[in-house]
């Protein structure tokens, strides 16, 4: 990469700056990889400042239209607002988020707000895998709120949820149809349930539907300790009641800024990360690694052809890494 943006460049809150550390964080060269970490250390000390927010729900709930009416909201008020991406990239969630800024047109025009769209890395492992990096690279350059969309198919929500201080989860007004859709872990995920698209003719339905979601929790969750999830109804197209949100959101930060649970849950999420990058440089070492890159696959070829068990190709695959 030609013209590495350093991180006094990332401070001064250049958004190209800020693309470019991005795309260098996510590159998967070894070389890149090194002066990523590089950055990563240098910026360190500027983080951890923003409300990080995750926001989650299935296709066509209104994700983009709430965060092209929740980011100007929240730019009103003077705020800086980036929006990430994290993309399951599974061909069985389909629709993409974010695959194009279309859906945020005034929001991706407005100077006070960054949108990343999600990195096309293809299928698995494509979850999430640098968007902590970027998210730090995002509180560097200056952005207040971080707005981190997932579509709502399991394994990029419990991604989402292990990266973000709040989870919000939008939902349709169809209460009888969706509260079958509210198992229990996503109860336990979620920090507040926001009942889009309450205008219309649907208002009464998401009235209902607050209600019901409401009771769910009250249910659930009712005898745990700790911040209560809260249901609300809003209108992303209308943009009413998006204050209302806010004030959500920040009460929760309220709390969670007192009692040492702000430091309590990243102490939480450093470990799970710790954990996610030994994983990531050891697959990213097996395929990379001139010694091993020819070995792997012939290993997934025989086992595939049932020549091999699983068993016994890891343990080859381990001897290789670690010969001693
Ligand atoms: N009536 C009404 N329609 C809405 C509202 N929010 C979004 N919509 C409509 O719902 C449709 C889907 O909205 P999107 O914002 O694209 O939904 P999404 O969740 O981003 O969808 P995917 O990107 O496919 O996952 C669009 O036609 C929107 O105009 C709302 O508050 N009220
Ligand atoms: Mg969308």
């Amino acid at each position: 990469m030609g013209n590495l943006p350093s991180a006094a460049d990332l401070r001064s809150g250049d958004r190209r700056a800020l693309a470019k550390c991005i795309t260098l964080v996510e590159s998967k060269r070894p070389a890149d990889r090194n002066l990523a970490n590089q950055l990563i250390e240098d910026i360190l000390p500027d983080t951890g400042r923003s409300y990080r927010v995750g926001i989650s729900g299935v296709p066509g709930v209104g994700k983009s239209t709430f965060i092209e009416s929740f980011g100007l909201h929240l730019i009103a008020q003077g705020k800086k607002v980036a929006v990430l991406a994290v993309d399951p990239s599974s061909p069985v969630a389909g629709g993409s988020i974010l695959g194009d800024k279309t859906r945020m047109p005034e929001l991706s025009r407005t100077l006070d707000a960054f949108i990343r769209p999600s990195p096309s890395s293809g299928i698995m492992g494509g979850i999430a895998q640098r968007t902590r990096e970027t998210i730090l690279l995002c509180e560097a350059a200056g952005y207040d709120v971080l707005l981190i969309e997932t579509v709502g198919v399991g394994q990029s929500e419990v991604a989402v949820h292990g990266m973000v201080d709040f989870f919000l989860m939008l939902m349709v007004p169809n209460a009888g149809d969706e509260l079958q859709g509210i198992k229990r872990g996503i109860t336990e995920l979620v920090d507040t349930i926001v009942i889009n698209k309450a205008d219309g003719e649907s208002l009464g339905q998401a009235r209902q539907a607050k209600a019901y979601y409401q009771s769910a929790f009250n249910l659930l969750r009712g005898g745990e300790e700790g911040w209560k999830p809260r249901v609300m109804t809003c209108s992303a197209l209308e943009r009413t009641n998006l204050e209302d949100v806010w004030q959500m959101i920040e009460e929760y930060f309220d709390w969670l800024g007192q009692e040492g649970r702000l430091a309590d849950k990243r102490r939480q999420q450093n470990l799970l990360w710790l954990h996610k990058l030994v994983n990531l440089e050891i697959d990213q070492y097996l395929k990379t690694s001139e010694r091993l890159k020819g070995a792997y696959p012939e290993l997934e070829t025989r086992v595939n052809a049932g020549l091999m068990t699983p068993f016994r190709a890891a343990r080859e695959i381990i001897e290789m890494i670690f010969p001693d």
